[in-house]
This record gives C-alpha cells, structure tokens and sequence, in this order.
C-alpha cells in the first residue's frame, strides 16, 4: 500500500498497539516511538507494547510511550518486523499492519507498508506523520534522527542513501541536536567497554599477510575490565577494521567451559562454510558456531580452516 493509503487507515481506527522486534534497535523503538506520539497529537489512543529487552540507552527515549493497560480491540500495528519469529517477547496475536524497509517481509499482516528502498523505517514513519498531521515536532524529529542514523550506522553504510541525508537534513531544521545524539549513540562507550577493547586488540594476531585476524574474549578479561553483556554489542566487527583483512576471527569464552566463535568476512570467503565444520553456520559474511574447547584452541583451528578457504 502507499503512505497515503495508510495515512488512510490509521485515521480510520483507534485504540493503537504498536510493536517493536526482539532484540530491539533504534529503528524499531524510536520509529514506533515516533508514530506512537503523532496518533496520540491526533487525539487516538496509542501505546507501545512493553518489550522486555529494551536496552538502557534507548529507555529515556521510549519510556512514555510504553504500557501495559490494554484498550478494547486494539489495533496492532508493527514497525521494522520482517517476520513473525521477530514478535518481541510476550506476545501473540495478529498484527493488522505493518510498516517495515525489509525486502524480505514475509507478508504475516494483514496490510502492509513496505519501501525496501529506504535505510530505516524512520524515513517511512516520516513520511506518514506529515502525510497524517502536516508537520513533525521536534520530540518526534528527535526520535527519527535516532531511528534512521542507527539504522545507517551514522550515515557511514552503503544503505545510506541521497534520500536519507535529505530526510536528515529537514531533521535538522527542525531543531534536531546531531552532534549531542551522535555523540550518546556513536562516540561514547563506557570505561568497562573500552577497556574490555584495550585488552582485546592486545590479544590480536594476524595470519595469512594479515588476511586473518583473529582475537580471543577470556573471562578473566570481562572480569578484570568490569564489562558486562551490555559492553559486548558488535564485538564479532573488530578485526575487520584491520586493513587488508579477509577473515576476522572473534572467539569468546563461555562460562560452561566451551567457545563461542563469530567470523566476518569479506565478499571472497563463506564464513558459514568455515563455521560449518565447526557445527555452526549462519549467513555469508556473517556467521558463527559454539564448540567444546578452549578460546585459544578454537581460534586456532578456525584461523586454519580460513586459511585453507583462501587458496
Ligand atoms: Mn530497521
């Protein structure tokens, strides 16, 4: 359906339920965040569903939106949710709408708003609040510049389009603080993650003319840095920044004694091939596997295994 269509459609209901994914982003919250406050400027009922794994530095963004109370007959509306099995904990039931950028949407609504084309469901949602109220307000310009940099990795990813910095851009004229959100979101980290980073990069060793790159997470080193799950988000990239790298090897040790390994590659190499052998797989560039050994000895079979994929 197109914006207007759905401009449409939300103006005809009331008593809103919106949803955001498992493992929830800064898309997902802060578009639905976005939405939610515009239909309540409408005078509709609108809640966010209370996703249980809502990280800490999205709360303050989201808080006011969300609630438990249920209204009679809602109308459930998803954002950023490519499939069912994305459903966020704790809930079931039919979604009447949904509103999402991924090409592999699985059609699991009864109506759909979909632009594969765009970098985040921000830049739909922003569409569809001027198409329902005219003008966005700065709290909502606000969520939106949060919900599309997140989603484009501050403008740096190849999803990022002329479209997207546009949408940016009348962001930012109407009063968004970039250089205050990018630094919360981008250029700060806390003490524990940057030490836990020290140690990391000092475990790296380079194979192959530095085609591999592989670093191994003891749990002496999360203990002694102070991080905790929080401080770990994206660690698997780190040795990809190396210049040169093919293969980057991150290996992690679990407290029951086995490994967690994650392998990022480049075009050249499969990375669920090399996890494979290892009882793990995942998707090309991106793919992991849990084995019964040490960090040490997991990163050195999977660094040969890598190797042999390079010839
Ligand atoms: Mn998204």
């Amino acid at each position: 359906m197109t914006v207007s269509e759905c401009a449409g459609l939300l103006r005809g209901n009331d008593n809103f339920l919106i949803l955001t994914h498992a493992r929830p982003d800064g898309d997902t919250l802060c578009s639905a965040a976005a939405l939610c406050n515009a239909l309540r400027r409408m005078g509709k009922r609108a809640r966010m569903f209370s996703n249980p794994e809502i990280t800490e530095n999205y709360m303050s963004f989201v808080m006011e939106y969300l609630s438990d109370e249920r209204h009679d007959e809602e109308y459930v509306v998803s954002i950023d949710l490519a499939n069912d099995n994305m459903f966020p904990k704790g809930f079931s039931g039919n979604v009447e709408l949904s509103i999402d950028h991924h090409a592999s949407n699985s059609g699991y609504a009864a109506h759909t708003l979909l632009d594969a084309q765009m970098a985040a469901c921000g830049e739909i949602i922003m569409s569809l609040i001027r198409e329902l109220c005219n003008e966005l307000t700065l709290r909502e310009a606000e969520l939106l510049y949060v919900a599309i940099a997140t989603d484009c990795g501050c403008f740096c990813f190849g999803n990022t389009t002329a479209r997207t910095l546009t949408d940016a851009a009348q962001l930012l004229e109407l009063g968004v603080n970039n250089g205050e959100l990018n630094k919360a979101f981008f250029r700060s980290f806390t003490r524990a993650r940057i030490a836990l980073e020290g140690m990391i990069y000092s475990s790296l060793k380079s194979y192959c003319d530095g085609a591999i790159n592989a670093v191994v997470i003891t749990r002496e080193m999360m203990r002694s840095s102070g991080a905790t799950e929080n401080d770990c988000e994206d660690l698997a990239s780190l040795p990809g920044k190396i210049r040169g790298n093919i293969v980057g090897i991150t290996v992690r040790e679990l407290a029951d004694g086995r490994s967690k390994a994650s392998v990022r590659t480049n075009r050249q190499v499969d990375a669920s091939a090399i996890c494979s052998r290892f009882g793990g797989g995942g998707h090309f560039m991106a793919a992991g596997c849990t084995a019964d050994m040490d960090p040490y000895e997991l990163a050195g079979r999977l660094v040969e295994t890598a190797g042999s994929y390079l010839k």
